[in-house]
């Protein structure tokens, strides 16, 4: 059968499995990379592994998220992720060189390659024709330890781009038309790869913009073919000897086909609080606005800051409004200084932070109370801009700037004719801010400061589960929900008895101290639960609480994967209506749990003691995950070398 992008790639990289829907299969991984908020688990976990060195072609830990530095936890982490990087083998990025996604794309990212990252909007590479898939820290340190990756064989989800976007229209509308039409959940278990004459149209930026909101549709991943225009981006980085042209067969056979007209797109939004609440810019113009922040993964190339900039040209930001701009990266910063672009931003009333996720993940500018909130980021989800009662919107670099400008909800193509961006032949890469691993790891000593605590690992699962209802929570349970970020939390990322205290601080401030007076329990949860993030703190955390399952409609991909690796029992309802005869505070039981799992039974019984019914759940667990979590974890199974993983 001709075959898409996507399973060509895959079939280089098959280790075991084979392409066939539904099944699992096993990725040989070319490259890695891990941020410095889960970076610091990953590389406990690499060390547990007892390996000297990284197997990957390439792996790299970038410093991008905690980078706030109020007290001395994010700097001591940074350092012991620099010297762990210098000693085995792993390139290093500095605070300050920008955000892994944007900074892998311009410097990394190779067309026709594996990259796994410990963060989900690692297919931000596959504007650039990459494989590119975001997972838990645990997976991330086994691939870097020359692991496969294991997922279960996606759908292909072809879309079809036609037509050329109007001005003042960008890539990041096109997403957000993409997540209008298909929601938070429309992507869960496909792989969307994006094809037709309208992708001739979009530069690689572009490209990335939409891959990397495909997280935000639950996309296990989304690519782009690799083509001459792909060849220019990696020729302005200096890197044209490694461009491939890849794309899939003329007649490669999708699951389903979406056609978009880009034509036809329109200025858009995603409104409070989920990024697949979407309308039209039109649908809420003039409405006042107090906030707008440009940069994130999303939008935060040199192409976004310029048309910001040009726009901003001899004008002021409305008063009302503050305005704050993240370069992506330290190539982006010095480009804009280079030519004269930042001093627009600046005289505009622009305030400049530095090269890093910033306010995406709450690590400052929260807005103030009740503010409205313009961002160009891909995530909107309730409190984590830091401020609970703030109403988030993302939006394009366009209608950001256009909005700063009037201190409304404004449609950019008001501003009248649209400047022309023209993009640096070879763009400058002085690289300084990037470290190669030691010459010599032997003499390199890791520095763990006092915040780096040991993992903790399960238990192996018990035979028979009890315990109580300790939370019923709705569909689209974010791990923001569940584990939140920003500046007070994200500094204990290394320190799981810390950080424990915090989850679902947002949802029920009791949740922990009930965790710890019952000793652990269940949650129930709705729809997708887990969407959003790959911190696998939303599995660890709750693990650390004595959480044994989690009993929901359906879940997110990555979440789902991370309980699993720490031995938490992911559970679907059989019955979707059984989700209305549970409640908080129920006792329930499992029996013979272990027996069935081991004997391959799908299908476990819960009993719901308190009112006194039985219902039916479901695992769909392949064997090599019925074995890891009856191991308690993906560690404890590789250690005890049941199967050799490595
Ligand atoms: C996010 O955007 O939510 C994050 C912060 O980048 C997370 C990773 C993390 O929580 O460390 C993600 O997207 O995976
Ligand atoms: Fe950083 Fe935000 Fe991108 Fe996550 S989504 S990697 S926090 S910029």
């Amino acid at each position: 059968m001709s075959k898409t992008l996507t399973e060509k790639i895959i079939k280089n990289h098959l280790v075991a499995g084979s392409l066939q829907q539904g099944t699992e299969v096993a990725l040989r991984i070319d490259q890695t990379l891990t941020q410095d908020a889960t970076g610091t688990m990953a590389c406990l976990q690499f060390e547990a592994l007892g390996l000297d060195k990284v197997k990957t072609k390439l792996s790299v830990s970038y410093v991008d998220h905690n980078t706030l530095q109020t007290s001395s936890e994010n700097a001591d982490d940074h350092q012991f992720l620099q010297t762990f990087a210098a000693k085995y083998g792993i390139q290093f990025s500095k605070p300050g060189n920008g955000i892994c996604h944007q900074v892998h794309l311009e410097r990394f990212a190779l067309p026709g390659e594996t990259l796994l990252g410990s963060d989900s909007h690692t297919p931000t590479a596959g504007g650039l024709g990459v494989l590119a898939i975001g997972a838990g820290g645990l997976d991330v340190a086994v691939a870097m330890a020359g692991g496969a990756f294991h997922l279960t064989m996606p759908k292909i989800f072809g879309v079809k781009l036609n037509g050329r976007l109007n001005p003042w229209i960008s890539a990041k509308d096109v997403i957000l038309e993409l997540l209008g039409k298909l929601g938070v959940d429309g992507g869960v278990g496909k792989i969307f790869e994006y094809f037709g004459e309208g992708v001739k149209t979009l530069t690689v930026p572009e490209r990335a913009t939409i891959t990397n909101m495909g997280a935000e549709l639950g996309a296990t991943s989304s690519i782009f073919p690799s083509d001459h225009i792909t060849k220019k981006f990696m020729a302005s980085q200096n890197r044209a000897e490694y461009w491939q042209e890849l794309s899939a067969a003329e007649d490669a056979v999708y699951d389903q086909v979406i056609e978009i007209d880009l034509n036809n797109i329109e200025p858009m939004l995603a409104q409070p609080h989920s990024p697949g609440n979407v309308c039209k810019v039109t649908a809420v113009a003039g409405l006042k606005i107090n906030q707008v922040c440009l940069g994130s993964c999303t939008n935060s190339s040199y192409q976004d800051l310029m048309i910001v900039a040009k726009t901003l040209q001899g004008k002021k930001v409305s008063p009302g409004v503050s305005l704050v701009i993240s370069p992506g990266s330290k190539q982006v910063y010095e480009s804009i200084v280079q030519n004269g672009a930042l001093n627009d931003l600046i005289k505009a009333g622009a305030r400049i932070l530095e090269c890093a996720c910033g306010p995406c993940i709450g690590m400052g500018q929260a807005p103030n109370t009740n503010a409205i909130s313009l961002r160009t980021f891909n995530r909107n989800f309730y409190g984590r801009s830091g401020t609970n009662s703030a109403q988030i919107y993302l939006v394009s670099p366009e209608t950001a700037v256009a909005s700063a400008l009037y201190g409304v909800i404004t449609d950019p193509r008001q501003l009248g004719e649209s400047p022309p961006i023209n993009t640096p032949e070879t763009f400058i890469f002085s690289d300084s801010l990037l470290l190669l691993p030691a010459e010599n790891p032997a003499e390199v000593e890791i520095i763990r400061g006092p915040n780096i605590k040991p993992l903790p690992l399960n238990k192996s699962l018990s035979n028979h589960l009890l315990g109580e209802v300790l939370l019923k929570v709705e569909d689209d349970i974010t791990t923001d929900h569940i584990m939140p970020a920003g500046a007070k939390i994200l500094p204990l990322r290394s320190n799981i008895p810390a950080i424990s205290e915090y989850v679902f601080e947002r949802v029920d401030p009791e949740f922990v101290l009930r965790a710890k007076a019952k000793n652990g329990g269940f949650i129930i949860g709705g729809e997708n639960y887990g969407q959003g993030s790959s911190r696998e703190h939303a599995a660890l955390a709750p693990m650390y609480l004595g959480i044994k399952a989690i009993i929901a409609k359906s879940f997110a991909r990555i979440h789902r994967a991370n309980l699993i690796n720490f031995g938490i029992l992911p559970l679907e309802f059989l019955d979707k209506n059984d989700y209305t005869r549970i409640e908080q505070g129920d006792q329930i039981e499992l029996v013979n749990v272990r027996e069935l799992l081991e004997q391959k039974n799908s299908l476990l019984e819960v009993k719901n003691k308190t009112q006194g019914i039985t219902f039916k759940v479901k695992h769909n667990l392949s064997d090599r995950l019925i074995m890891i979590i009856l191991a308690g974890g993906l560690l404890n199974y590789i250690k005890r070398g049941e199967k050799n993983e490595l």
